[in-house]
């Protein structure tokens, strides 16, 4: 699939009594946080502070210009996630694995 552009703004000041502690995370849950979905096969989320980039990971076969280092897609029932927590290479294919057992919020 060619990676298709779609900017979807989601702004974390709706948020203001989510709270992220030292070394914690933040869930944001769909229907409840958001309304938007991820394209299964994959997609792009890239996060913002104001107009400057903090980071961004590309999963599956979303086409950010070279998928060979993308994250894995996770199937039905399975998650991806950073291993181990806050790796960050910027090398999504290093920092992320397929979690068989989905963690949300850990
Ligand atoms: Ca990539
Ligand atoms: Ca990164």
């Amino acid at each position: 699939m060619a990676g298709r552009s779609r900017t979807i703004p989601l702004h974390l000041q709706a948020w203001t009594e989510k709270t992220i502690p030292t070394n914690g995370f933040l869930l944001l849950e769909k229907s409840t946080d958001f309304s938007f979905g991820l394209n299964n096969p994959g997609d792009i989320i890239i996060l913002k502070n104001g107009v400057d980039e903090v980071d961004r990971v590309a999963y599956g076969n979303f086409d950010d210009g070279d998928t060979s280092d993308n994250a894995p897609a996770p199937e039905s029932g399975e998650s991806a996630g950073r291993y181990p927590d806050g790796k960050d290479t910027d090398v999504d294919s290093d920092d992320f694995i397929i979690f068989e057992v989905p963690t949300p919020g850990g």
